[in-house]
Formats: structure tokens, sequence, C-alpha cells
């Protein structure tokens, strides 16, 4: 179960590292499958790529002209584990603790570095808040969990971010170059493990470079969302939520991920010890400490309408580290 100060740090800061959260089986079986994915996407290579995109991998073209696998989406699709793993009471505890309300996984997606890829993710806010339009951040917190499969160096290009600045709607990081956002406004590099994982809020800017190692490095990603949040910020987007909608999610898919849990064996959100519960209104994290609905209405007004212009602009310095 997440600390008081776990939970603070992630309001905070935007992002939360979770050391050490998957092991054992589960995390052997992930890497596994993930990496059939990662193969599977890999030999759509040279003119074959618009074979691997209809298997909804993405290749994105080099430098050097040539193209290069960097993405799956569809993983619950793929096999029971990335389902069984999403519904991982532990991670669905700790979830429920920072959203304070009841939320589904939407959707979910893999991101792959390849050895020596030149595939950098520019530095970017993730949707609604990519579009300037997006000028204020719903105070339903709005994150993505990323499951790291293998280690996550700066080498091998692993993500950065830039802390505090999640509250404040759109940032105009454009105007900026990509040398500018990871050197001169408080960007950390956030280096993880197999088996770590991260709360990224879909509003924080982020970023990162290529890989220049001979080493893979690979996340699973799954976006989980409050009824608010998919109502709001994706007006009840059918490809955000698989084409169920929330309720369809929470009395179907979520269940049915479950099976696909038991059926290895593992124990899921019955066990009381993680006092978390699903109705039609999502999964629902029943004890203490946990977030109060809507906390980020609160964090927000608790700024002065110069402290948001300023983090819109980039222009306002405070010392933050992801991982303190
Ligand atoms: O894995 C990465 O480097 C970043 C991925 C990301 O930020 C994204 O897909 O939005």
């Amino acid at each position: 179960m997440l600390a008081q100060t776990d939970i603070d740090r992630f309001h905070r800061d935007g992002f939360l590292v979770l050391r050490g959260f998957f092991s054992g089986d589960e995390l052997r079986m992930l890497q596994e499958e993930a990496t059939k994915v990662e193969q599977e996407g890999i030999s759509f290579q040279a003119d074959q790529v618009d074979a691997g995109r209809k298997k909804h991998h993405s290749y994105r073209q080099q430098e050097d002209k040539s193209f290069r696998y960097f993405r799956s989406e569809e993983m619950w699709q793929r096999h029971p584990i990335f389902q069984a793993v999403t519904v991982n009471p532990k991670l669905l505890q700790s979830i429920g603790q920072c959203v304070g309300e009841g939320f589904v996984p939407a959707n979910d997606s893999f991101v792959c570095k390849t050895p020596h890829s030149d595939v950098p993710i520019h530095w970017h806010q993730d949707p609604p808040y990519s579009n300037p339009k997006s000028s204020e951040t719903l105070g339903v917190p709005n994150f993505d969990v990323d499951i790291y499969l293998q280690p996550s160096t700066i080498e091998n290009g692993c993500g950065w971010g830039i802390p505090a600045h999640h509250l404040v709607g759109h940032v105009d990081i454009a105007r900026f170059s990509e040398e500018e956002l990871f050197n001169n406004f408080g960007a950390v590099p956030i280096e993880m493990e197999p088996g770590d994982v991260l709360f990224h809020c879909l509003s924080a800017p982020h970023g990162s470079v290529g890989n220049t190692t001979a080493d893979t490095r690979s996340i699973f990603y799954v976006h989980y969302m409050a009824r608010d949040v998919a109502k709001v910020s994706y007006k009840d987007a059918d490809w955000i939520l698989q084409g169920k909608g929330f309720v369809g999610m929470a009395t179907e898919a979520v269940p049915e991920m479950m099976e696909h849990r038991r059926s290895f064996g593992w124990d899921g959100i019955e066990n009381p010890d993680y006092q978390i519960s699903l109705a039609p209104e999502g999964i629902q994290f029943n004890g203490r400490p946990c977030s109060p609905p809507r906390h980020w209405d609160t964090l927000i007004q608790q700024m002065s309408p110069e402290e948001i212009e300023q983090k819109q602009n980039l222009a306002f310095t405070a010392a933050a580290a992801i991982d303190d």
C-alpha cells in the first residue's frame, strides 16, 4: 500500500516511481510475451512495414531512411498475461489511492526501443493536453501506469520528466528545442529497473532520446481512468475505452481480466487485504490513506494565477526530484 508521503509526491510532481513492484513469474511471463510481440514487430522491416501496421505495430523512419519498429497496440488481445497484470490487486490498490474514485483500465500499449535505434519520443504532453486549447487540467487525476520490462537508463533512452507542471493544462513546450527542454527547465531522468512501475500524468511534460546501446528498453503502458476523465477529457471516445464504454469496461472487460489472473493461479481483488471492490462505477479503493475525489481541483485552486502562467510558459523554477 502507498504511504501518504507517496500519494503527496505523486500529486506534487505528476510522477511517482514504485520500485520492485513486479517480480517472479508475473514479471518473467510479461517479459517473455512482450519479447514475442517485439520480435513480431521487428520481423516486418524494409518494405513490409505496412503489413506490420495492419497488426497494430508502429514504425518510424530514421535519418538513414530505414524504418524502425518502436511500438505496438492492443497488448490485451495478444496474450492473457497482459490482462492478468493489468488487474494485479496491489497495482489497482495503489492506483485507487492516487485517483480517489472509481476507475477502469481503458487502453494499453507497448513502447520498445530496440538496440541502436534512433527513435526518440520528442517532448510532449499526452492527449488532451498536447492540444493548446486544453488550457486547464481536469480536477480528476489522469495518469498512465508504465510497467518496466528491462533496465531503462540514460544511455538506452529512459524517459525524462519536468516535475510539478501537470496541473496547468497545456504547457507551451513547442517554442523550445529538444536540447533546451532536456537542459533548461529542471527535467529529471527517470531511470528504472525491470519490475519497477512509474505513474506519469498525461498532463506532465515528458520525452526521451534514442537508444545508443546494444540493449532493448521496453515498457508496457496501461491508461486507467476515472469516469469523468473518460467523459470530459476524451468525450467517451470509443478508441480509448475499447468500444465498450466506461461501464462496459467495468462490468465485462475487468471481470474477464480477473478470470485470466485466476487461471494463472494469482490472487485478485477478492483478497480482502487489498480493500478494493468492483462495481459499474469502476474499481474503487476503500481504505486509507487515499486521495479525496477531484483532489486536483483543490491543488489547482492553491496556485496563484502567476504561478499557473509561469508553469504554462516554463518560467517557474522549483527544485524537485522525481525519485527522492
Ligand atoms: O517510452 C517512452 O520513451 C515514452 C513514451 C511516451 O511518452 C508516449 O508514448 O507517450
